[in-house]
């Protein structure tokens, strides 16, 4: 079983992160680490922080000569724009008149006003250095390490973006490999598989970024060559699409998720959402459709997993919106801050990373082991069907 942890403001000295539980003998490198780093970073519609920032995560521990070790693995990755921020976030006392002015303006659909309560701050920058979605960078860097694991076990991961600001992407079911699908969405700048959609995406984020707004989307994250029966029926916390759509949830203000045709469920009858089972003299069980997006009763099917997740706009805008100053209790605008006017390609990395990450325990339980060996042995010993 794995846990993880990430530590670290968003304008702090740097983002750290700790990952117990990957087994012995996983080749790694931080070159592997920083490909996923710098796919992260890109996108239409960001602002100017990643021009600033070239993220890399140094391994500090839990690797020996290129393999892991089977101890806890520790990341550090440096926040470049650190000097510019250095006073503002000092870790030491600062006598009050060397503070910065706080921030009392809270952005509706920002942690701010709830989070100022609930930690008790009087000052909005307490609350948004931890909310920001910069916490995600070590995300991405310890998935990146789960993306060697599954690789080597012939299981990859994908994604691509299929909405921005209502715009929606012709996608086809056709692409079977998540490498391919992430290989053509990797050269689109809102990372679409559509070309002509993609100029349109990248039209309504000119048009909100001249507007002062900002625009969500909806990205679909694929995973392939998973064995029949990872997650369970058995047990409610053993559902495999709840496990993964509980990983996607928790990134930054995504909205809603669902698996295959998601929502589009609610409006078709039985007879045209479920999968026929179709076999031949001598071949394989196999399906035609994938409606299901790979799960069915909690659990792997063998088919590609498809997992779509929404992303809402981000919530600081140029043109803030009415709010209320928490000490004056006076109305006001809310705070401007630098920010990105779409975030959507980007969230579509980091819904990969949580795949990665969410897949893990599942993935062990049942065919786990300390060393990439034993795991290896595990899968070639697992028994064929069960009428065999
Ligand atoms: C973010 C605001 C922006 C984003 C940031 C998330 O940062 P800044 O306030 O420094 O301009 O660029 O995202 C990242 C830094 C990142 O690495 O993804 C926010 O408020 O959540």
């Amino acid at each position: 079983m794995i846990r993880y942890l990430t530590a670290g403001e968003s304008h702090g000295k740097s983002l750290v992160g700790i990952f117990e539980g990957m087994p012995a003998g996983l080749e790694i490198s931080e070159i592997e680490i920083a490909r996923d780093l710098t796919r992260r970073q890109q996108g239409y519609g960001r602002g100017d922080r990643m021009k600033i920032e070239r993220d890399h995560a140094e391994i500090l521990v839990g690797v020996r000569y290129g393999e892991t070790l089977g101890s806890p693995i520790a990341l550090l990755i440096e926040n470049k724009d650190w000097p510019n921020w250095e006073a503002r976030m000092a870790v030491e006392s600062l006598a009050k008149e060397n503070r910065t002015e706080p921030l009392t303006s809270p952005r509706p659909g920002h942690a701010d006003l709830s989070g100022a309560i609930k930690y008790q701050h009087a000052d909005i920058r307490n609350v948004i250095e931890r909310s920001s979605a910069r916490e995600t960078t070590t995300r991405v860097a310890l998935a990146a390490i789960c993306r060697k694991f599954f690789y080597e076990l012939g299981i990859t991961v994908g994604s691509h973006v299929l909405n921005i600001g209502g715009v929606t992407a012709n996608s086809s079911d056709a692409m079977q490999s998540p490498v391919e699908i992430s290989r053509i969405a990797d050269e689109n700048p809102v990372r679409c598989l559509d070309g002509l959609a993609a100029k349109k995406m990248m039209a309504v984020i000119d048009e909100a970024k001249t507007n002062g707004d900002t625009v969500g989307g909806i990205f679909e994250v694929v995973i392939a060559g998973l064995p029949v029966g990872v997650g369970s029926y058995a047990h409610y916390d053993k559902r495999l699409d709840g496990i993964l759509a509980g990983a996607m949830m928790s990134i930054h203000a995504i909205k809603s998720v669902g698996f295959g045709l998601a929502e589009e469920v609610a409006n078709r009858k039985g007879s045209e959402v479920h999968d026929r089972i179709f076999t031949a003299e001598g071949a394989a069980i196999r399906r035609e459709t994938n409606n299901a997006g790979g799960i069915e009763g909690g659990m792997s099917n063998g088919q590609m997993i498809r997992i779509r997740a929404a992303m809402k706009p981000l919530s600081t805008l140029g043109q803030p919106l009415e709010s209320v100053d928490m000490s004056s209790k006076e109305p006001v605008v809310a705070l401007r801050e630098r920010s990105d006017v779409c975030a959507v390609p980007a969230a579509a990395i980091v819904g990969e990373a949580m795949a990665l990450l969410a897949l893990m325990n599942p993935f062990l339980e049942k065919f786990g082991g300390d060393s990439m060996r034993e795991i290896k042995a595990h899968i070639a010993a697992s028994p064929g069907q069960p009428w065999d």
